[in-house]
């Protein structure tokens, strides 16, 4: 039986005075997108109309949603000195709520640190993902001259270059990870390279000149890892506790150290269509890798030596988006 016209439409209507109420009534902690309006490192805390990145970080750190940044194109500065600190006031960006951030390219936008003996990012016990942009110009001390993980999360970087970092200490004994160091959960990096961090420099004792993974796992693929220095061992890779660590359509070359140039503790690292050659101080040291075979028919990235100097260096496309199932990649 044919329905009244009324009530038909009420029918018709009902779905999106639905939908309207659901969108009108999303939870307080939704996932926000912020856009940062300007390159200096002069917010007041708020990201409004001025929002810089510290604005965004602080205004992400103190909501609940997993929040994307997204930067304009250019080098975004730190600048703010003070007291080393772990509430975004100061020196390194410190990255406390989950959080996404965005630029327009590895060498489009390049988040560089201006600020002696300060570090890029400082991740502070929560997920953290990078995308599209350069990490450069970090001094941390200690841990992480680009980046500094110390807690259990996930750091997921993808077409990210992450160059010209190095790390210092305070006491003048250690040091870990020029460009990236993480504690313990797991890194997962797709499409980057990680180049030019770290020196061979007398001063500081350091291990890792590109990565240095604690006890946390790794899934690293289609990166070039190249030109990193490490004062006291290896220069591109440190896996200090034969954690489990993976690398597919990556080229580890040109890293340097008095040993382990390329790669240290590789006896737990799932190697696939990989390529780990002309690495200063050895290619691998601590035991045979696990070859799982493979052709090496894809390379990470092509840096010429000219332009490994330059500072906003080259991260070629994404020729390959990265899956996400980074726990199968040694066996796809
Ligand atoms: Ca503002
Ligand atoms: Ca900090
Ligand atoms: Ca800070």
């Amino acid at each position: 039986m044919r329905q009244p016209r009324n009530i038909r439409r009420m029918a018709f209507g009902l779905p999106l005075v639905v939908a309207w109420v659901l969108a009108i009534a999303s939870p307080a902690g939704a996932a926000q997108t912020y856009t940062v309006t300007q390159l200096t490192d002069d917010g007041d805390g708020v990201c409004d109309d001025t929002c810089s990145l510290r604005d965004a970080l602080d205004t992400a750190n103190s909501s609940p949603g997993a929040d994307t940044i997204v930067l304009p194109a250019g080098t975004v500065r730190i600048d703010q000195s003070g007291a080393d600190e772990d509430n975004d006031t100061f020196g390194d960006f410190d990255i406390k709520g989950t959080v996404t951030i965005r630029g327009q390219g590895a060498t489009a936008t390049t988040v560089q640190s201006f600020v002696p003996n300060q570090r890029v990012f400082d991740v502070r016990g929560v997920d953290f993902t990078l995308q599209d942009l350069g990490v450069a110009g970090g001094t941390g001390i200690d841990q992480g001259g680009g980046i500094r993980d110390m807690f259990d999360g996930q750091l997921t970087l993808e077409r990210v270059a992450v160059h010209d970092n190095s790390v210092g200490t305070d006491n003048a004994v250690f040091a870990f990870g020029s460009g990236i160091y993480k504690s313990g959960g797991s890194l997962i990096v797709s499409d980057s390279a990680i180049y030019n961090n770290g020196s061979l420099s007398p001063g500081t004792n350091f291990y890792g000149g590109g990565i240095y993974l604690d006890t946390a796992s790794a899934d690293i693929e289609n990166t070039t890892i190249t030109g990193n220095k490490a004062r006291s061992a290896s220069g591109g890779i440190h896996n200090n506790h034969s954690n489990a660590v993976t690398l597919a359509f990556d080229t580890i070359a040109g890293n340097s150290a008095p040993s382990a140039g390329g790669i240290a503790d590789p006896s737990h690292t799932r190697i696939r269509s990989s390529i780990i050659a002309a690495n200063d101080g050895g290619n691998c040291d601590g035991g045979p890798s696990q070859d799982q075979g493979g052709q090496r028919r894809r390379r990470g990235l092509r840096l010429q030596p000219a332009q490994r100097r330059d500072r906003d260096g080259p991260v070629a496309g994404a020729s390959r988006r990265y899956t996400g199932a980074g726990r199968g990649a040694a066996s796809r």
